[in-house]
C-alpha cells in the first residue's frame, strides 16, 4: 500500500494509505495516527484546487506563466522584491524557492503569523523546544490544556488525555473544559500573572523540587523574589482568577506526573514569550522536565538536530508587520496574507499598490483573487517531500504517489528560475531528502524518529550554554486595557486556517441579548466591520469570538509584532460593538 503523510500545519502530521483509487485512509499501524484522519484529510479531493495559472484572471500555460515570472524579476529591482511563504504545506520541501530568491537578492519575510513569540521564550529559557508527544502525555497523571484546543487543533493527543485528572485553562468553555475537573476561565492575557500566581504560591507551600532546581536550574532566586516582590494583591488583581481555583489547581498536581500542553492562545500578545517563560518557570519550579509523564509542550521546533537544507544568507523584513506597499513585485507562496494576516485594511492598502502580485497556491481565496498572476501548485501527493512533525518524535516521508496533470511543485518552480537566471544548478530533490533524514533521524520499533527524542526530552539536561534552565524574571506589560470586549482568535473543526470549509459568524455571549444572524458592527482604532452573530454559552462576557480563516477575521487585528520572536499579535487590541 502507499504511504506519506500528511503536509497541514498541526499537530499530528498523520501517517497515510493511498488507496488504489487515490482515496485517502489514516494508518492504523501508526502510533499515532491510529488509523484516523480528520475531515480535512477525509475529504481532501473534494475540495476544488486552482488548475490552470492566470494572468489577470484569464487562463495561460504554464510556461507562459513562468515566462511571465522570470521576465518580471528581470526587469525588477531585486530589493523592490517581497518572497512571502505562508504554512499552507509544511513539508521541508517548500522552502526550496527560498534558494532562487535569496540568490537574486529578494527580501524575504521572516517571523511568523503563528508561534514564534512563545517559541523565543521557551528557548531563553531551555535552549530548545522540543515536543510532548502523546506517547509522553499518556504516562501522566495529570494534563493541564493552557489556551491549548486539541479536541479541535490535535485530535491525535485525546486518547492520550483518557482517564486523567483534566484541568483547562482557557477564556471559552471549549468541549474539553466542559469534561474538565477544573476549567479556569481565565480572562485573556492574563496568564502570565497566573503562572506568576501559581508558582508562588506554590514555593509558599514549599512545592518546589530543590533538588531538580540545585542540578538543574540557574537564577532561581532572582525569579523568587521576582515573583515574591510583586504585592500578592496585585497578582491577584491581574490574574484575575480566584484563590479557590488556584488552592485547587496545585492541590490536584501535588505530587503528580503532570503533563502541561500549552497552545498559541497564551501568547498572541506583545509580551507571548513572557508568557512562555512565566509557564516553564511554574513547571521548573515544580521539576516537571526530564522526568517521565511530564514536561510542558508547545509547537515545537521540528527540524531541531536536523541539517536545513535550504538555508540562505537574504535580506529579510519582519512578516507580521510586512509593508507590501513598499515591493513592486510580491511572491506569496503557500499563503493567504488578504485573510490571515493582522490589519487587513493595511494589508489590501499594500498589496494594491504592487505592480506584480505572483500567488503560488492550491485553492483559489481572498489573496489570489488580487494577484495578478496565479500558478497552480501540485498537491503533496504529486511531490516529493518530507514532514517533520511539531507534535511528535515521528519523521514522515512524502513521496510522490500520484502524477499530476496540472500545477508545478515548489522544487520544479525553483529549478526553472534558476535555469532562466543561470545560477547553480539544484541538487537532486529525493538526495536533498534522504541527507536530511540521514543528518537526525534513528529507526525505532519500525519507524524513523527524530533522535532528540531517543531519551525523553530534557532528561540530558537543557540545550543553553550551560545546560541549565533559565528562570524568568521580568516582563514588560505594555497593553492598554480600554473598554471593550477582547477579541479571541480561535481554530475551528473544518478549516485549516483559511484552508476548507470557514465559518464566518462572530461568537458573542448570551449577555448581549442577540439572536443567530442579527448583525453588528465591531470597530477599534484599525478599522470597522459588520458580522453576523452566533450567541454561545460558552464565552466570558467580556469576550467576542472569530475563527481563524472566517471573511474579515482581521480586519481590526493590530499591525503589532511581539517583543520577541517576530510573531503577530492577533489579540493585543480590544473592540467595541454596536448593534445594526
Ligand atoms: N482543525 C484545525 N486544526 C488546526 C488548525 C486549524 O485552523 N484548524 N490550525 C493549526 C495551527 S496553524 C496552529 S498554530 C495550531 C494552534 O493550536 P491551538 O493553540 O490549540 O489553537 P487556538 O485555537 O489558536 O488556541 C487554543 C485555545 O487558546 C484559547 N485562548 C485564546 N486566548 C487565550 C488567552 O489569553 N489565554 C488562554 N489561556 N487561552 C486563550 C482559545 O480559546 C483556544 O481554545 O492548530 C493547528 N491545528
Ligand atoms: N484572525 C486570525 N488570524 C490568524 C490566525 C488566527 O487564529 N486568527 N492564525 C494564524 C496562524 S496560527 C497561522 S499558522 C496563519 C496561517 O495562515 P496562512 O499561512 O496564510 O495559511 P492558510 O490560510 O492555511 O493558507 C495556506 C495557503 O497555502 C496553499 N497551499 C496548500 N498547500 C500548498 C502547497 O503544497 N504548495 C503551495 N504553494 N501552496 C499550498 C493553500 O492553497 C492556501 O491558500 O494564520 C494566522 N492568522
Ligand atoms: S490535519 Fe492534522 S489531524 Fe488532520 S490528517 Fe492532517 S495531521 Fe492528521
Ligand atoms: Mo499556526
Amino acid at each position: 500500500m502507499r504511504q506519506t503523510t500528511c503536509p497541514l500545519d498541526c499537530f499530528d502530521g498523520c501517517s497515510i494509505l493511498v488507496n488504489e483509487d487515490n482515496s485517502l485512509k489514516g494508518n492504523k499501524e501508526h502510533p499515532i495516527t491510529k488509523g484516523y484522519l480528520c475531515h480535512h484529510l477525509n475529504h481532501y479531493h473534494s475540495f476544488k484546487r486552482i488548475t490552470e495559472p492566470k494572468l489577470n484572471g484569464v487562463s495561460i500555460s504554464m510556461d507562459d506563466a513562468i515566462a511571465l515570472l522570470v521576465k518580471a524579476l528581470h526587469q525588477g529591482e531585486p530589493s523592490k522584491t517581497l518572497f512571502f511563504k505562508g504554512s499552507g504545506n509544511l513539508g521541508i520541501m517548500q522552502s526550496v524557492t527560498k534558494l532562487f530568491f535569496a540568490q537574486y537578492g529578494a527580501i524575504l519575510a521572516s517571523g511568523s503569523l503563528c508561534d514564534e513569540a512563545g517559541d523565543a521564550g521557551i528557548v531563553e529559557g531551555r535552549g530548545a523546544n522540543l515536543s510532548l508527544s502523546p506517547l509522553h502525555v499518556a504516562k501522566s497523571e495529570v494534563v493541564i490544556l493552557w489556551g491549548r484546543n486539541p479536541s479541535i487543533t490535535n485530535s491525535h493527543m485525546l486518547p492520550a488525555l483518557k482517564g486523567k485528572t483534566l484541568i483547562v485553562i482557557d477564556p471559552v468553555k471549549t468541549d474539553l473544559a466542559k469534561k474538565a475537573d477544573l476549567h479556569i476561565q481565565i480572562k485573556p492575557r492574563c496568564d502570565i500573572y497566573l503562572a506568576m500566581l501559581l508558582a508562588r504560591i506554590a514555593y509558599m507551600e514549599q512545592m518546589e523540587d530543590t533538588v531538580f532546581i540545585e542540578e538543574h536550574c540557574e537564577n532561581f532566586k532572582y525569579f523568587s523574589d521576582f515573583i515574591c516582590g510583586i504585592p500578592m494583591r496585585d497578582l491577584m488583581q491581574k490574574c484575575g482568577s480566584s484563590l479557590d481555583d488556584i488552592g485547587l489547581l496545585l492541590s490536584m498536581i501535588k505530587g503528580k506526573k503532570v503533563s502541561i500542553l500549552v497552545g498559541i492562545g497564551v501568547q498572541k500578545y506583545s509580551f507571548g514569550h513572557s508568557v512562555l517563560r512565566a509557564i516553564d518557570s511554574f513547571a521548573a519550579l515544580l521539576g516537571l522536565f526530564g522526568k517521565e509523564g511530564c514536561g510542558v509542550g508547545y509547537l515545537s521546533n521540528s527540524g531541531f538536530g536536523y541539517d536545513a537544507p535550504f538555508k540562505v544568507k537574504a535580506k529579510t523584513t519582519p512578516l507580521p508587520i510586512v509593508d507590501f506597499g513598499k515591493f513592486d513585485t510580491i511572491f506569496i507562496q503557500g499563503g493567504n496574507p488578504l485573510s490571515q494576516m493582522p490589519c487587513t485594511n493595511k494589508v489590501e492598502e499594500g498589496i494594491a499598490k504592487a505592480k506584480f502580485v505572483v500567488y503560488f497556491g492550491l485553492h483559489e481565496n481572498a489573496t489570489s483573487a488580487k494577484a495578478h498572476l496565479v500558478i497552480p501548485a501540485k498537491s503533496f501527493l504529486e511531490k516529493e517531500d518530507l514532514k517533520l512533525s511539531y507534535g511528535h518524535e515521528f519523521v514522515g516521508r512524502m513521496p510522490k504517489l500520484i502524477d499530476s496533470v496540472y500545477g508545478i511543485s515548489e522544487y520544479e518552480l525553483c529549478h526553472a528560475l534558476i535555469s532562466a537566471f543561470g545560477y547553480e544548478s539544484l541538487e537532486n530533490e529525493k538526495e536533498i531528502i534522504e541527507r536530511v533524514i540521514a543528518s537526525h533521524s534513528i529507526l525505532k520499533d519500525g519507524f524513523l524518529i527524530s533522535k532528540t527524542y531517543e531519551n525523553l526530552p530534557y532528561s540530558q539536561g537543557f540545550y543553553t550554554p550551560s545546560k541549565k534552565f533559565q528562570f524568568f524574571d521580568e516582563l514588560d506589560d505594555e497593553f492598554e486595557d480600554i473598554e471593550g470586549f477582547y477579541l479571541l482568535a480561535c481554530k475551528q473543526n473544518k478549516s485549516l486556517n483559511s484552508q476548507f470549509i470557514t465559518d464566518d459568524y462572530l461568537y458573542v455571549p448570551l449577555c448581549l441579548g442577540l439572536q443567530k444572524d442579527d448583525k453588528v458592527t465591531l470597530f477599534n482604532d484599525n478599522g470597522s466591520c459588520q458580522f453576523s452573530v452566533m450567541p454561545t454559552d460558552t464565552l466570558r462576557d467580556d469576550c467576542v469570538m472569530l475563527y481563524s480563516g472566517a471573511c474579515n477575521a482581521n480586519r481590526l487585528t493590530p499591525f503589532k509584532m511581539s517583543q520577541e520572536g517576530q510573531c503577530a499579535t492577533y489579540q493585543e487590541i480590544k473592540v467595541k460593538l454596536k448593534r445594526d
